[in-house]
């Protein structure tokens, strides 16, 4: 299998983390969106990553269609993400506010790293950061166990750890001194190779 897309996205990132988790080989064609913009086109019409060739040269974007995949292809036993009834939903609610805060994390770099200085609207930029704050924090309030949901680790922990990861590689003080619960569980999760080995090195 061929995952598209640097690990610098959390997107990316954590499809390669579950693959990793699953023992599924795949090689990493680490294509970049500000200047590979071709690169990706030609695996993904929207341009963007991640993408997942498949073994059998089919193509899944987006990193929830992508992981949804590998959950069906190991199966109910060893899924991340339960494939049905109420367990699944105690972990994609999870999920949709790991997913919220990390991409409005990225929109705040997108909008302060990639329009011309002249063009940065620093409420805007604000507003991002408020709204990723809000998602961590609403997680952290959630987070009275050792785990997310279902009192074991699942894809909820395995993506807020990896979004957390990114939204302060992007922006260190905008979440300085918050979230030491999240912080603790993101740590542990780090500490396995499966997901600390899928870190940005570039
Ligand atoms: N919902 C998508 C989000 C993917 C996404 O936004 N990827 C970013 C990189 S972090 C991207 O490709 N951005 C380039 C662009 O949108 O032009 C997913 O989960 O895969």
């Amino acid at each position: 299998m061929q995952l598209i897309g640097r690990t610098m996205s959390p997107f990316v990132r954590r499809v390669a983390a579950t693959l990793n988790l699953y023992g599924m080989p795949f090689e990493n064609l680490p294509f970049g969106t500000a200047t590979q913009g071709a690169e990706i086109a030609r695996f993904n019409p929207v341009g963007r990553v991640p993408a997942l060739v498949t073994d059998a040269g089919e193509v899944i974007t987006d990193s929830a269609a992508i992981i949804d995949w590998l959950d069906h292809q190991v199966g109910p036993d060893r899924a991340l993400t339960p494939l049905a009834g109420p367990d699944r939903f105690a972990v994609t609610r999870c999920l949709a506010l790991a997913l919220g805060a990390v991409e409005k994390a990225v929109a705040a770099t997108y909008e302060k790293d990639r329009r011309p200085e002249d063009k940065v609207w620093p409420e805007q930029v604000e507003k991002l950061l408020g709204q990723a704050r809000g998602g961590f924090e609403a997680l952290e309030a959630g987070l009275t166990g050792e785990w997310l949901a279902l009192g074991r680790m699942t894809q909820a922990d395995v993506t807020t750890a990896i979004a957390l990861d990114a939204a302060e590689s992007f922006n260190r003080p905008a979440y300085a001194g918050r979230l030491p619960r999240l912080r603790a569980l993101r740590e542990r999760l780090n500490a396995m190779p499966e997901i600390g080995g899928t870190r940005f090195k570039g």
